[in-house]
Order: structure tokens, then sequence, then C-alpha cells
């Protein structure tokens, strides 16, 4: 199987190349230059139209959207147990958690980080604080969650959502109120940063914040 992930360090690629290294997944690791704008380069928007990573070919086929990547990657090794089985409730929750990620924390950090995007450039400031909402009002639920539930989303059994939400909460530690604010945050977090694999993305990726 040949695998190439584009990424560009610290960002959403991140957590592919965490699972990658997690799983013992040989592959190529192909950096973009954000600030050459490379993920917009004709040759790059062939492979991702949308011009955002990651994208990961396997043998030449694109996939993208990292929850999405992060679910394929645990489906290919199921001995790792990173994807509970189909039709159980494990499974069930581990979507819930999953698409909680996708639908509801991604958005909000997109209008975090690219403010201008939904109203442009005038409505900046009002879009941002409405995502710092949206964003510490998704901690506030999954801090309560993992109180009564944890110690990771689905109880005793680390999955790839486990994976997705510590890339995500790393997103906020430049943040006014950064997720590892809440007890049980933190306490999951450490959890993940204590992985092997956690730390060799570091090194790979040249990440010294967050640690
Ligand atoms: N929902 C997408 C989000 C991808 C995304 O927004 N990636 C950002 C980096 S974190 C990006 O490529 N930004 C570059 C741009 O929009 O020009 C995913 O999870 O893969």
């Amino acid at each position: 199987m040949s695998v190439v992930l584009y990424g560009s360090p610290s960002t959403a690629s991140l957590v592919v190349h965490w699972l990658l290294i997690e799983l013992g997944i040989a592959h190529e690791l192909r950096q973009l230059d954000f600030d050459k704008r490379e993920q917009k380069s004709p040759e790059y928007l062939a492979i991702n139209p949308q011009g955002r990573v990651p994208a990961l070919l396997i043998d030449g086929k694109v996939l993208t959207e990292s929850a999405a990547i992060a679910m394929h990657l645990a489906d290919l090794h199921p001995g790792a147990k990173l994807a509970p089985d189909v039709g159980t409730p494990a499974r069930a929750a581990y979507y819930r958690w999953m698409f909680f990620c996708a639908y509801t924390l991604m958005p909000a950090y997109r209008s975090w980080f690219y403010a201008d995007e939904p109203a442009g450039e005038a409505n900046s400031a009002v879009v941002k604080e409405r995502a710092r909402q949206q964003i510490e009002a998704a901690w506030l639920q999954v801090a309560g969650h993992l109180e009564g539930h944890g110690p990771y989303l689905l109880g005793a059994q680390v999955s790839a959502a486990d994976f997705v939400l510590t890339m995500l909460m790393r997103w906020s530690r430049n943040m006014p109120r950064p997720s590892d604010r809440w007890p049980a945050l933190a306490a999951f977090a450490r959890r993940m940063k204590d992985r092997p694999s956690f730390v060799e993305v570091y090194r790979r990726e040249g990440l010294t914040d967050w640690t």
C-alpha cells in the first residue's frame, strides 16, 4: 500500500500524521508551505480542490477531511482497536463524538482562525466572538461527559475520536480560555500526550508548544 500525506505542520493534518505513526503505517509526508500558499497551487488543487490540508493518497486515491481519514485508518488496522465494532453501542458513541468534532468544533474553529470568511473582514470581530463562545460551550460539554464517562470519550477504551479531539484541544492553546482550563480535559490531554506516538509526531513536525 502506498500512502502519501499532504499536510502542513500544526494544522488539521496533525491527527492524520499522528495516527499514521501510532498505527505504524509507512508513509511519505509532503508538507506544504502555507506562507507560500502552496495549498492553493494548481498542483495541489488538482488533489484537493478545497485547497486545504490534510489530503491522504492511498494507492493514488484521494481522501480528505481529517475525521474521515482518522476513521478509515482505524478501520484499516482493526488490531489496534481504535474503532469499536460496527453495530455496537460503542460504535454509535464513536460516531457521535467524531461528528461532534467535525460538525461542532471544526466549523467554529474555522470561524475563529478564518474570521473574515463567513461575512467579510468588517464582521470578523463578531464572528470571532461567536466562535469563541461556541468552542467554550463545546469544551464545557465534553468536560462534563469525561467527568461522568471518561477517561476517554468512549470510556475505558481509547479510540480514533480521542486523537481528533486532542488535536482540536490543542488548537485552543492561544485562545482566551484554552481547553485544558477544564480539569477533566486537562487530564484527558495528559493521557493522550503521554503516548509515544504523540511525542514522535511532535518531533517530526518540530512542535514544542502544548507539551
Ligand atoms: N474539515 C477539514 C478542515 C481542513 C482545514 O480547514 N485545514 C486548514 C488547516 S487546519 C487549511 O488547510 N487551511 C488552509 C486554507 O484554508 O487556505 C478537515 O478536518 O480536514
